[in-house]
């Protein structure tokens, strides 16, 4: 049972903490992830802890670029295991992405029980596992280097949650449009992608999986005009300002 009174002012923050918390002690979780969520919450908190009209004008892009794929793939690593797993299989199967475990700090022990999380909330096939798949993404010296030969390594657009700056360039080098959620606009990944959902991943995966469902209804060209109308560097900039204007309002207050 919880620990955390659902009366506590900050009790959503700190229910997201404890997901990561047992995901760190069910083996899903890295140490270094659990680093992650704290840099991630302290930008959710300069953002306002809410999802800004940025990050849903992201969210519909997103949308829209998944519908138009040929062979969209979501990587999952440690931390989104533990956060949203069943979000993350439901969106799979909204916008008909494959699945693939793909691991900054790999570890085979903790990709089998990321693996059967996936599958207990509902996932059928899920790809980075078998060694005789495997494919190196040149440009890159990190474990994520090994992608699946059916997955993101033939994949046109992928969706990279809470990613480390040198692989977003990797993937950018070799073709894909890339797709990720960050709280920090500031980040390597968050400059790279073609697509940054500067918001929560908790908050903003329900939002995609409602707007790919309703998008999914709109012609090519609409979703076309959407993904053209959208400009990252200036989405990311909207993101920076929305953190001045918070602090500055707080400023005020003070
Ligand atoms: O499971 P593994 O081995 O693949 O490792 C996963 C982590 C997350 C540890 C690894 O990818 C890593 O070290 O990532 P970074 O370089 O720390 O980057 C994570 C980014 O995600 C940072 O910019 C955080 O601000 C951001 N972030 C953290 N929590 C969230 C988040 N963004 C959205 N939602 C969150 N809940």
């Amino acid at each position: 049972m919880s620990l955390i009174p659902k009366s506590h002012p900050r009790a959503k923050s700190l229910l997201i903490r404890e997901k990561l918390v047992d995901g760190f002690d069910n083996g899903l979780v890295a140490k270094e992830g659990l680093l992650a969520q704290g840099r991630g919450e302290a930008f959710d908190y300069l953002l306002g802890e809410k999802t800004s009209k940025a990050a849903m004008q992201a969210i519909r892009a997103a949308a829209s670029q998944l519908l138009l794929a040929e062979m969209p793939v979501i990587s999952v690593n440690g931390n989104i295991a533990a956060l949203c797993p069943k979000q993350i299989v439901r969106l799979s199967k909204q916008v008909k992405a494959k699945l693939e475990v793909n691991l900054f700090y790999s570890n085979e022990k903790r990709k089998q029980a990321i693996i059967k999380t996936l599958k207990k909330n509902g996932a059928k096939e899920i790809l980075g596992s078998k060694n005789t798949s495997s494919k190196k993404l040149p440009g890159i010296d990190s474990a994520r280097r090994i992608v699946d030969k059916d997955g993101i390594f033939v994949a046109d657009v992928v969706v990279v949650p809470l990613e480390d700056g040198d692989r977003t360039m990797a993937l950018r080098r070799a073709g894909k449009t890339v797709i990720t959620f960050d709280l920090n606009p500031l980040s390597r990944t968050s400059e790279t992608a073609n697509i940054t959902i500067v918001d929560n991943v908790t908050r903003a995966i329900d939002l995609l999986i409602i707007e790919s469902k309703k998008l999914s209804k709109k012609n090519q060209k609409t979703l076309q005009k959407i993904i053209s109308d959208f400009d990252n560097k200036k989405n990311l900039r909207d993101n920076v300002i929305q953190i001045k204007n918070n602090l500055t309002r707080r400023a005020k207050i003070a």
